[in-house]
């Protein structure tokens, strides 16, 4: 593959019209499409990207509900490949709800001239590998066929929306709705009695928001969550100025950090130092902004052990604080799991919204839903009659999205079926058989922006590689998959994302396997690993 093959078009039989052909498919215009999209282009490949959506966004396009923003600083969350576009966008807040990311995204999209290169309101139905011309076949919904040298799924980590199979789901006869899905003209609350079922990150933003307008609210909690204060404000012009000196410094730390966060972890044990020490740092922290109180705390906070503990003891004192109730305050303080190993949802009043007189909190563990009915949600003990039905119930994490696309790749093995017991990939982003997939969406958790840049990066690298040295494709070898596997497994059992029952583990998939699904290794590991493979030639891989 000398050249590039550029976009050509071929005519069909089949009755769709033609079929476009192109170096590389982008499945997704979200955060991860839109950088491949201009990265890929800017290596000079032709590439294509297909969104089911009729804008772009990804996940900051499906998650209109109200409520929804970063628990990252924005600043740290913004694509770093243009110094005039970092210098020209003013993030409003600290921490930015959803229209405002929505529209930065949108900023990107036009400043880059992305749009021409993405097919909005395109379903993704199949993709298949071609064996004898070496190519990704993706069909759409609509019947329509392209052609791609490359497949590149960007179709982030929550896009399969999860809505548990509950008994009678149908028969509602109000309103009900998944935040993911979340109408674009809004859902009327005011006034109306509405059910929450589901206390995740999105459940604790949601609840927060519209405990504001609702007539009555009832929470449907199974598993009480840690949970953190946000601390969120707006950039005056004088802090917009430092921000925009600074990011380099911003993105250097992001770069050295496990998760590709602004925030460095102190070395210490927090078993090292005293009593009276340790509370202090936990106190300071406490008072600052967003995930800093976690991830700049003493390293062994994060990991499974004593400080883990006692610093979850001390999250457990501040919630008790802050809900008058001491019964009610109880079904809020989590006892069942440690602290971090559930993603930490960050929040803006959560508890105080447990003191309001119209919030009921239902523990659906002690009495779980039995099924949903005409007139509202019935559990175990009682029939909660509402006009609204909220799933905040979560995603089908990581590997939803991807099975959903229904990849086939040699010899006619489907995705579907190579991860029935967990995902099965070399460093998260390749798998054997499935020649020329770079399945980008599964290989981090963190700071998405942060890690796709360099992910990206990777994948076109690697892909100008193929080109110049005349590869057709390039798969990962059983043998590097296995050892990945078992890497991912055994040292993922130790840390701190294994410990919970939460979609890190795909745990709140009913019949799905538990596994790892992600690497359980550092940014900043992941990223030498991968520049190691290329400096050696590709190591664990066939190049054809
Ligand atoms: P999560 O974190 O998976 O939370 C889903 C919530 O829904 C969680 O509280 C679940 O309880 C609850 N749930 C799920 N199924 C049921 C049933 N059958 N009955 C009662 N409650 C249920 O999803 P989020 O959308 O909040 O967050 C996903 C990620 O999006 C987040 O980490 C961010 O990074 C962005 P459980 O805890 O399983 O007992």
């Amino acid at each position: 593959m000398a050249d590039s093959l550029k976009e050509t078009t071929v005519p069909t039989s089949g009755g769709h019209g033609e079929i476009k052909e192109f170096d590389a498919i982008i499945i997704g215009s979200g955060v991860t499409g839109l950088y491949s999209l201009y990265r890929m282009r800017q290596l000079g490949f032709s590439v294509r990207a297909f969104d089911d959506a009729s804008g772009v966004g990804g996940t900051w396009y499906w998650n209109r509900y109200p409520g929804c923003r970063f628990d990252s600083e924005s600043y740290s969350y913004g694509y770093s490949f243009s110094e005039e576009l970092l210098q020209e966008w003013d993030w409003k807040e600290h921490y930015s709800a959803q229209p405002e990311t929505e529209r930065y995204l949108n900023y990107v999209a036009d400043k880059f001239d992305l749009r021409r290169d993405i097919q909005f309101n395109s379903r993704v139905v199949s993709a298949t590998y071609n064996e004898v011309g070496s190519f990704w076949e993706i069909c759409l919904a609509d019947g329509s066929r392209s052609h791609g040298r490359f497949l590149i799924t960007s179709v982030g980590s929550f896009s399969a929306g999860y809505v548990p199979d509950f008994e009678g789901i149908d028969s509602f006869r109000g309103t009900s709705c998944h935040t993911r899905a979340w109408p674009k003209e809004g859902v009327d609350l005011a006034g109306k009695r509405v059910g929450v079922i589901g206390t995740g990150a999105t459940g604790v933003q949601l609840i927060t928001e519209i405990a504001k307008e609702v007539a009555h609210l009832t929470v449907f909690q199974r598993t009480a969550n840690y949970c953190a204060p946000l601390r969120n404000g707006l950039i005056d012009a004088e802090t917009q100025k430092q921000i925009k000196a600074s990011y380099p410094e911003i993105f250097r730390v992001c770069m050295e950090t496990p998760g590709s966060f602004m925030h460095e972890p102190d070395k210490r044990s927090a078993m090292d130092v005293s009593q009276e020490e340790r509370l202090e740092q936990y106190e300071r922290l406490w008072t600052e902004p967003g995930f800093k109180k976690w991830l700049s705390n003493f390293y062994d906070v994060m990991v499974p052990g004593k400080a883990n503990e006692d610093y979850a003891e001390f999250v457990r004192n501040k919630i008790r604080e802050r809900v008058h109730d001491p019964v009610v305050a109880e079904m809020l303080v989590p006892k069942d799991h440690m602290f971090g190993s559930k993603r930490l949802p960050c929040e803006s009043g959560y508890y105080e919204v447990y003191n309001q007189d119209n919030v009921l909190l239902v523990d659906v563990r002690e009495a779980p839903i039995e099924r949903i009915t005409p007139n509202g949600i019935k559990t175990r003990d009682e029939e909660y009659e509402l006009d609204v039905i909220i799933y905040a119930t979560g995603f089908d994490a990581i590997t939803g999205g991807l099975i959903n696309l229904n990849i086939t790749g040699q010899n006619g093995v489907r995705l579907k079926d190579k991860f029935a017991d967990g995902p099965r990939t070399y460093m998260g982003i390749t798998s054997a058989g499935f020649p020329n997939l770079f399945t980008v969406n599964a290989a981090s958790v963190g700071n998405f922006v942060r890690a796709a840049e360099s992910l990206i990066d990777w994948v076109g690298e690697t892909m100008s590689y193929l080109r110049d040295n005349d590869f057709k494709r390039i798969a990962p070898t059983v043998e590097a998959e296995d050892a990945w596997v078992k890497h991912v497994n055994e040292d993922g059992a130790n840390i701190l994302r294994t410990q919970a029952n939460s979609w890190f583990v795909g745990a709140n998939i009913p019949g799905k396997a538990r596994a790892l699904l992600t690497s359980p290794d550092t940014a900043p590991a992941m990223r030498a690993k991968r520049a190691e493979v290329a400096a050696n030639g590709y190591e664990g891989f066939i190049l054809e």
